[in-house]
């Protein structure tokens, strides 16, 4: 069975208590919940860990290399900031999603670089918490 590690980054523990109309109503929980849900319909195996902390996912991304299939990535505000995020996706041979709920091309201009997306395989991104199902089904073709 295929297996994709789900990683969230700084501050996505907060989904679903704020703005609502920017990433969704749904909690982190009930995202990783359906997550689980979709996978198993899918016939894949999925591990969800959030952080708050850049070298935690760091370590998070390294620890994937011989464990996953892929890696499903919303790094929050340190997708447009962390090289060394950048470095370890593309140190490590397991291909990796971007995602995110909202559309940061379509929000302020500091959110339209991304050194995550420079690293990735692809990006997914504006579909609220469907955005990480999208992602599940991109993973099939990994
Ligand atoms: O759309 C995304 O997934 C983001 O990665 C979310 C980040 C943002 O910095 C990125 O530009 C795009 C922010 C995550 C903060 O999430 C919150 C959710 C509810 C309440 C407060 C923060």
């Amino acid at each position: 069975m295929k297996s994709v590690l789900i990683l969230n980054g700084p501050n996505l523990n907060l989904l679903g208590t704020r703005q609502p109309e920017v990433y969704g109503a749904e909690t982190l929980a009930m995202v990783e919940e359906s997550c689980r849900q979709h996978g198993g319909k899918l016939g894949i195996d999925v591990a969800c860990h959030q952080s708050n902390h850049e070298g935690a996912l760091l370590d998070m991304i390294h620890a994937a290399k011989g464990t996953h299939d892929g890696i499903i990535l919303n790094a929050g505000a340190y997708t447009h900031t962390s090289i060394a995020l950048h470095d370890a996706i593309k140190g490590i041979s397991v291909p990796v999603i971007e995602i995110h709920p909202s559309n940061p091309h379509a929000r302020e201009p500091f959110r339209h670089k991304s050194y995550v997306g420079m690293a990735a395989k692809g990006t997914i991104a504006g579909f609220g918490p469907m955005s990480y199902m999208l992602a599940l089904e991109a993973a099939l073709e990994l």
